[in-house]
């Protein structure tokens, strides 16, 4: 049964900002770790005191949740998150990330503001930018980070420069613009939003340094988020309601703005995608919580946060788990499919295959970045031992099931024997009789177990003393005739187990290159099509400031282009 989001009835800080040093909080943490779904990560930035609180609300279907305050000055400090249940898609967790404002004047240190706009960064599958007015120069300037994010990210830990990495690891990017009143027009024609965004991170012509500045910044929009879009909305209330937005009825809010805001809302809940890892890995909530402690401490410890490190470092959590995961997986099947002993080894064997391909299938489905396939064979070594040990049981079952009945079989006998019985004159052909029956009796009982042959066998020979006390010639014969077949029986059983033995060997094998086999040729197409996504994106983005009359940047471009088309040659299948 899936389980349920854990109940967050208000947001927790997520990460503390105590004077420009960031920890994380353990109570947030621990619920973020127990979010066990697939997560959509929503984060938001922008300027102080610009309605982020208040749609991050709306988003969470609640009119109360991030406190707002109503003063001018910064409400929210540091990250706050809200785990929510997906509105749309079930099995999936929303989990909403506030951030502190940017631009306080009232903060001493301006590092801490880049560092939260990093993480809210990384750790989102989709990154709100919001700002208040229009797109101005001021709305730009407040996204000048964006330049300067190599100085705070790192894609893989060899890099000198990632920027050419971030188009693979950046969520996509919207702009929110709150209290708009212009017209989208160009020329008297209507533009859509979108086309409004396309518009104002136009490159601009001139090159004296402030042109050179704006210009770095919209290219560096362009190229690090491919997935752009604007929502403008207008303001929610009149003047004087608007320090008490949050105790306003629905129907006192600006019917334009709902409009607007349920739009923006319907875009997130429909489109916004699951938070996933370069090669496709979808992040769970539970690896969020990880990936938030690797980067909180980097940035602690004074290092740039390196997003190929806490994929690694996650891949190897994660591909333990998953290890174990799947051999328990495997032993709560065997356990539930088998009852020992089982008739024969096949039945065992048919059980096991069943258990060992939903075992390797949850493996493949939790495990990913195993790229020597070392987690792969831990858990191949793992399943075998399990099987072994099961095997093991099977045969105690069975020895313990035919001694017992051999034992109740021979009770009759036994008491004869202690009477002396078979010592007087016609005894011997008494015994034969006796020991016939047992043997017929012993070969009609169903469910004796792989063991049959071996504990009878054993049986005989512990009888042999019978011949000595008998003194009989054709007893001795008869003893011994069926300590010979039974003995054959038993050869015969253990070739037979041989030779199943090396069949289900070889059948495993197959079945993990199988399973493998399918998940490599998946993990091959995503990174194709990551590969293409990012290729038509730089192409695009060529094209562009070619036909901007940007020679210079669109060569630029095109080193890139030809960078990626060098990787592609040299290493068809590259997973970071
Ligand atoms: N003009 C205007 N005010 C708004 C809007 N949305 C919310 N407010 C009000 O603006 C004030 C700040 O709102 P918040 O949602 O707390 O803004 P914030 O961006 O989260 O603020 P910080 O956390 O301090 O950065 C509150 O009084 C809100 O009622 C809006 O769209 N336009
Ligand atoms: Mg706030």
């Amino acid at each position: 049964m899936e389980t349920p989001v854990p109940l967050m009835p208000a947001p927790l800080c997520l990460v503390c900002n105590d004077n420009g040093t960031l920890s994380l909080n353990p109570e947030a943490l621990a619920v973020l770790r127990g979010v066990t779904q697939p997560v959509v990560v929503v984060a938001i930035a922008g300027l102080y005191r610009t309605g982020k609180s208040f749609l991050m609300n709306r988003l969470a279907q609640k009119r109360t949740g991030f406190p707002l305050g109503p003063t001018v000055w910064a409400e929210t400090k540091g990250i706050w998150m809200w785990c929510r249940p997906h509105p749309r898609q079930s099995g999936v967790a929303l989990v909403l990330l506030d951030t502190e404002g940017l631009g306080d004047p009232r903060k001493d240190d301006d590092q801490s503001d880049a560092w939260i706009f990093t993480l809210a960064l990384l750790l989102s599958s989709t990154l709100v930018y919001n700002s208040i007015g229009t797109i101005d120069q001021q709305a730009l300037e407040t996204l000048r980070l964006v330049t300067e994010l190599t100085e705070h990210v790192r894609v893989r830990a060899e890099d000198t420069d990632s920027t050419p990495e971030f188009v693979r690891v950046f969520p996509n990017f919207i702009w929110t613009v709150r209290d708009f009143t212009l017209q989208l027009q160009v020329g008297g024609q209507p533009m859509t939003e979108d086309e409004y965004l396309e518009e104002v991170l136009r490159l601009q012509h001139g090159n004296g340094p402030k042109v050179q500045q704006r210009n770095e910044l919209r290219r560096c929009l362009r190229t690090f988020f491919p997935k752009r879009k604007l929502f403008v909305m207008e303001r929610p209330a009149a003047d004087m309601a608007l320090a008490r937005l949050e105790e306003l009825q629905e129907d006192e809010l600006q019917p334009g703005f709902r409009q607007q805001v349920d739009t923006f809302c319907q875009h997130i809940w429909e489109k916004a995608p699951v938070k996933e890892l370069p090669g496709g890995h979808k992040v769970t909530g539970t690896a969020l919580a990880y990936l938030a402690e690797k980067y909180v401490a980097a940035i602690a410890s004074g290092a740039i946060p390196c997003v190929e490190s806490a994929v690694m470092a996650l891949a190897r959590a994660e591909n333990t788990a998953a290890v174990e995961a799947a051999v328990v997986e495997y032993q709560q099947g065997m356990e539930q499919g088998l009852e020992l002993p089982t008739a024969s080894r096949d039945v065992l064997a048919a059980v096991h295959q069943e258990c060992e391909q939903r075992a390797i299938k949850l493996f493949l489905s939790r495990s990913f970045n195993d790229k020597e396939h070392q987690y792969h064979a831990e858990l191949m070594r793992k399943l075998e031992a399990a099987k072994k040990e099961f095997c093991r049981r099977n045969e105690e079952a069975s020895e313990q099931r035919c001694r017992a009945l051999l034992q109740e079989l021979w009770g009759n006998a036994e008491r004869r024997l202690q009477k002396g019985d078979y010592m007087v004159p016609g005894g011997a052909q008494l015994f034969k009789e006796d020991l016939k029956r047992v043997l017929e009796e012993y070969k009609q009982r169903p469910n004796k177990g792989v063991k049959a042959e071996a504990v009878l066998e054993q049986f005989l020979q512990e009888r042999q003393e019978l011949e000595q006390m008998l003194k009989m010639k054709d007893l001795q014969l008869e003893l011994a005739e069926q300590q010979q077949e039974a003995a054959k029986a038993r050869a015969e059983a253990a070739k037979q187990a041989v030779k199943a033995e090396m069949e289900e060997q070889r059948r495993s094998l197959e079945e993990h290159q199988r399973q493998m086999q399918e998940r490599l040729l998946e993990q091959q197409r995503i990174y194709w099509m990551e590969h293409i996504r990012v290729l038509e994106h730089n192409m695009k983005e060529r094209e562009a400031l070619l036909k901007e009359g940007y020679a210079r940047e669109a060569a630029t471009m095109q080193r890139q282009i030809d960078k990626l088309q060098r990787d592609v040659d040299n290493q068809p299948c590259i997973i970071l």
